[in-house]
């Protein structure tokens, strides 16, 4: 099985199965792409016919789109609860992260990560949210508000025990950390940003930061 996936420094779709697969205890060989070079389409062809990252290569076939890869993880890796075993929770989980994967476009744009914003290290300098995206983190956190007020007493986690909701807000996690944005500015009333910090202490993603500081250097 082979996981491909763009540079962890900066790649927040690619983090998202990879942490599934973690997990998952899944055993999986990792083909890195650099996004932003020249061959970078030419490379990523070779293996995603949607012409992006992450996809997974299994039994011969492809598999892409993060959110597919989930819904793949969840059907072969049964034991490793990957959602909510409460159905109300499940629910709602299954509902933030489709609202993550289809909505906040003005934050994936605004605090897009890359070469000069690195999803990893140090915090870069503050970012002055437009209205647009203000209205997006203001969702954002009042959605986190909810969940983890309605569900998430078990643990540190929006569901209390780490779900797939937490793979898919990690990146936003860390764009907030690395553009300094002011959360209780948005609604917080320190929910969002203990969630936050919970997310980025995940061993999981340490793990992954790590390599992404390698290869930054
Ligand atoms: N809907 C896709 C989006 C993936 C996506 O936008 N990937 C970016 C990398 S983080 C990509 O492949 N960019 C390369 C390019 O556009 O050349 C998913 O969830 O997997």
């Amino acid at each position: 099985m082979k996981l491909i996936l763009g540079n962890k420094a900066y790649s927040t779709w690619s983090l998202r199965p990879w942490l599934i697969l973690k997990r998952c205890g899944a055993t999986f060989d990792e083909v890195m792409i650099g996004l932003n070079e020249a061959d970078t389409a030419e490379q990523i062809a070779r293996h995603a016919p949607a012409g992006k990252v992450p996809a997974l290569e299994v039994e011969g076939v492809t598999i892409w789109d993060s959110l597919a890869i989930a819904l793949w993880a969840e059907e072969c890796y049964p034991d490793a609860a990957l959602w909510p075993a409460d159905d109300h929770a499940r629910w709602v989980a299954r509902s933030v992260v489709c609202e993550m994967h289809s909505a906040f476009g003005t934050l994936r744009n605004d605090l897009g990560m890359g070469p000069d914003h690195p999803m990893v290290g140090e915090p870069g300098e503050a970012h002055a949210p437009s209205d647009a995206l203000s209205a997006d983190i203001r969702r954002m956190v009042a959605m986190w508000k909810d969940a983890k007020g309605r569900f998430g007493e078990g643990g540190p986690y929006l569901f209390g025990e780490w779900s797939v909701a937490d793979a898919f807000f990690t990146p936003v996690a860390a764009r907030f950390r690395h553009f300094r944005i002011d959360l209780t500015a948005h609604g917080d009333d320190g929910t969002a940003a203990d969630y936050c910090r919970a997310l980025l202490a995940q061993p999981d993603f340490l793990e992954w930061s790590a390599a992404g500081l390698a290869e930054i250097g």
